[in-house]
């Protein structure tokens, strides 16, 4: 039903909301405009969802992350409340194009990359699903960085979101809650009493999470801190101006800015403060909802699933268990159980420098009364399990992945190569202490934003092939399969890559002033940079490749556009130089009359969740290249092979169970295994060797060496070339000839169009699996013992 009054509504708001007359307006205005318009249209759902969730003594989900990497909210609202087409006619109405008010929203960027987008597509799936559920995390007032290139390096910019209305949130001033930090513990008539030093309120502001068809509705609640009271009269009136400010000022800091490290190295005081402080936040906030419902409070586990997003939020445990025993009076051992029913911990890498440590000592000044606890609930564990000899603590340092470990009812990996991984590795001695402990739960994606939105071309096409009822239950993709030897339905899928690859190049054209064929192949590799994830690896092949063709610029080649994109740690020095070759490469590449037909590489500053909405449905190639055993899972795959695009790939994380399922003449799988990549790092020399087999590695690593692509600074990647030629840790020399051969096997698949379109079209019809619907359902059944609820 079309409200033809809906451009009304629109406009009501940009007058008497913003203060804006029509005809000053600016695009921002409309937009904020129109999404409070939409707003209007999701309110109530919501607060009937809390309430029905309220009324039936619901079990709530509650998820603790430090990233919750959401995108933009517009469409995602306008999509889940099927508004499309009210908006859109409401808009040229009003004479505004949908896609330009749509796309002026700034990505809401408060996550690193895959652990934050995760938990946003969690989100999503929840409210699709009716499982009530709250998000919990921070309010950065600074998301992650903003990228952009200088001469080919990368360059840091605040990113602040913050600066515009943020027409999605509403804070809750009557959720305001005290926090603690140092001071000492003291005994009270014989009880362990905290006197925090350094006080802090923590001040909810909820976001509606809407689901499919707007049945359901959650929150993200994040917090943001400030200080316990405003501002000091007293010493402004004496004078002091800068003291005045400065409890807040200090205050304000634990939530100002996301740290932008991913799975590099940490350990500063103010992140463990970040970690405590909405950890802390969150579960007083679930106590208080619990109690408010009434119940004793052995039934906490009842009524509380508490899924811990990594390690981050790890000092859950012991600080549930000081709010269980030191402040509400339930018995040590009970507490710590009671604790343990409700907590659950997700393991997301096994990368020994993401494997939080925090210091001892630190941890005592910071957090002196749940350091005692980690020790009680560490004996307590060691009498429950003689003769094993796990300890929290070690060398000085509080372990959070064993401390996680140990107050979690369930672990849980996040594909299944990576649950077998922390089985035999990192968690071996737990996992024998308790078998039943670690579960794998496989990552989804949600398809709701990763097709239905982000691919309307391919999304009309499936739902004219098999009705919309795939969009809340992706499986319904395998009935597709009869279409799959249907010329017609072929036909259309190349015409709907095509059509996103001609809107790619218009966007790279318009946005960035490249030019690039559509009818190349466009291979994808867009990821945080990271060694582990080899952009090097790709790099280089794509300088062999240049090379190549130069010798011999009238063979048979396949056009390519070669498109990167990603941030590195502003700290990681090698992910830096990695980008900066890969610019570099790209500037002498490009500008060559004899390969440019054949070959463009670009590398796309400032990725982010919309970049990836804009790239994955035109990309024909999905690089997914770890070093196997690194990459616990991968979420960017699954995104890629739905949207009709195979997967060069390493047998690491999720790629195993994307090749299960789209079957092996549909990916194309290089490189070492898991296993055989420890047994080659232990061989001497490894990557000397493999350069001596093959020329094509050595004449690409020498170009790089000798300058080819920083001629004003020879020596600019003598360090990188070093690195590779030395100890080559993540093994790139090594797998280099399969990926080589790999990617020629993409050139052959490619130019048959017979070949190709059946290979594209069964990635998406048999990668239904991977809906984070799925993946949500089975943390519902084996970790949550949560269900939906009817909303009615
Ligand atoms: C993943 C992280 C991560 N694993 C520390 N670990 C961070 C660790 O800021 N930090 O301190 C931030 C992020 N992120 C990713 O999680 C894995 O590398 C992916 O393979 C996986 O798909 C994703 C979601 O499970």
């Amino acid at each position: 039903m079309i409200d033809a009054r809906f451009s009304d509504t629109i406009t009501r708001h940009l007058i008497y909301a913003l203060g804006t007359d029509p005809d000053h307006a600016t695009l921002r205005d409309w937009r904020i405009a129109l999404s409070l318009a939409v707003r209007d249209r999701l309110v109530d759902r919501w607060l009937a969802a809390s309430h029905a969730a309220r009324k039936a003594g619901a079990k709530r989900v509650y998820y603790l992350s430090m990233e919750f990497l959401i995108g933009r909210l517009l469409e995602d609202a306008i999509v889940n409340l099927r508004l499309e087409d009210e908006v859109r006619a409401a808009l040229s109405a009003l004479g505004l194009s949908p896609e330009a008010v749509i796309q002026d929203e700034p990505d809401a960027a408060l996550g690193n990359g895959g652990l934050g987008r995760l938990a946003a597509c969690f989100m999503e799936s929840l409210a699709s699903l009716g499982v009530p559920a709250i998000g919990y995390g921070i309010r950065y007032e600074h998301g992650l960085f903003r990228q952009s290139f200088v001469e080919g390096r990368q360059v840091e910019e605040p990113e602040d979101w913050l600066t515009q209305y943020h027409t999605w949130e509403f804070k809750r001033r009557n959720v305001r809650l005290r926090l603690c930090f140092g001071g000492e513990v003291v005994e009270e008539a014989g009880k362990a009493v905290w006197r925090g030093a350094e006080a802090v309120m923590a001040q909810a502001h909820d976001t509606p999470m809407i689901g499919w068809q707007g049945r359901w509705a959650n929150t993200l609640r994040l917090w943001s801190a400030e200080p316990l009271h405003g501002f000091d009269l007293d010493r402004f009136n004496r004078g002091d101006y800068a003291a005045a400010a400065e409890a807040e000022a200090l205050a304000r800091t634990i939530s100002r800015v996301l740290y932008p490290d991913d799975t590099t190295e940490r350990g500063k005081e103010l992140r463990l403060k970040q970690e405590y402080f909405f950890t802390a936040a969150s579960l007083q906030d679930i106590l208080h909802r619990f109690e408010d419902e009434g119940g004793a409070l052995a039934d906490l586990p009842k009524k509380a699933a508490i899924q811990l997003n990594d390690t981050h939020p790890a000092i859950a445990g012991p600080e549930l268990v000081r709010l269980l025993h030191d402040e509400r009076g339930m018995p040590l051992d009970q507490a710590i159980e009671t604790a343990r029913g409700c907590l659950s911990y997700t393991n997301h890498t096994l990368m020994p420098e993401a494997l939080e440590c925090w210091s001892e000592d630190l941890m005592t000044r910071l957090l002196p009364r749940h350091m005692q606890l980690i020790e009680r609930i560490d004996a307590a564990h060691a009498a429950e399990n003689p003769g094993r000899k796990v300890a929290l603590t070690a060398h000085g340092e509080v372990r959070m992945g064993e401390l996680a470990f140990v107050m979690a009812h369930k672990v849980n990996g996040v594909s299944a190569l990576h649950t077998d991984l922390m089985k035999q590795t990192v968690f071996a001695e737990l996992h024998r202490m308790h078998p039943d402990r670690i579960v794998n739960q496989t990552n989804g994606v949600t398809p709701r934003r990763w097709l239905f939105s982000a691919n309307p071309r391919l999304s009309r096409l499936i739902t004219g092939a098999i009705g919309e009822g795939w969009v809340c239950d992706l499986d319904q993709l395998e009935t597709l399969e009869p279409s799959l030897r249907d010329p017609a339905f072929l036909d259309a899928y190349a015409t709907a890559k095509r059509a996103n690859k001609a809107d790619l190049a218009a966007w790279l054209a318009e946005a960035h002033g490249i030019t690039v064929d559509p009818e190349a192949l466009f291979d994808v590799q867009i990821k945080r940079i990271h060694e582990y994830k080899r952009q090097h690896l790709n790099i280089l092949e794509t300088i062999a490749l240049w090379r190549e063709i130069k010798a011999n610029p009238n063979g048979p080649w396949v056009p390519r556009v070669k498109i990167f994109a990603g941030k590195a740690a502003p700290g990681y020095a090698f992910a830096k130089e990695i980008i900066h070759l890969i610019n570099d490469v790209a500037t002498v590449v490009n500008a060559d009359p004899e390969t440019n037909r054949f070959l463009k590489v670009m590398f796309l500053p400032n990725y982010n969740v919309s970049l990836a909405e804009r790239l994955i449905p035109a990309a024909d190639l999905s690089e997914q290249i770890s070093t196997a055993g690194k990459e616990a899972s991968g979420t960017g795959n699954m995104k890629f092979a739905l949207n009709g695009a195979p997967t060069i790939g390493t047998l690491d994380g999720a790629n195993v169970e994307i090749r299960d399922r789209v079957g092996e003449e549909n990916f194309f799988l290089f490189g070492m295994t898991a296993e055989e990549t420890e047994i080659r790092r232990a061989a001497p020399d490894h990557a000397r060797q493999a350069i001596a087999a093959d020329t094509r590695l050595g004449g690409a690593l020498k170009a790089v060496s000798q300058g080819v692509f920083s001629p004003r600074d020879r020596h600019r990647y003598r360090g990188f070339v070093g690195n590779l030629t030395g100890h080559d840790y993540f093994l790139v020399c090594s797998d280099f000839t399969a990926y080589w051969d790999a990617q020629r096997r993409v050139d052959a698949a490619f130019a048959d169009p017979g070949v190709w379109w059946p290979m594209a079209a069964r990635n998406t019809a048999r990668t239904g699996w991977f809906s984070s619907d799925r993946t949500i359902r089975g943390y519902m059944a084996d970790i949550w013992g949560a269900v939906p609820i009817d909303p009615a």
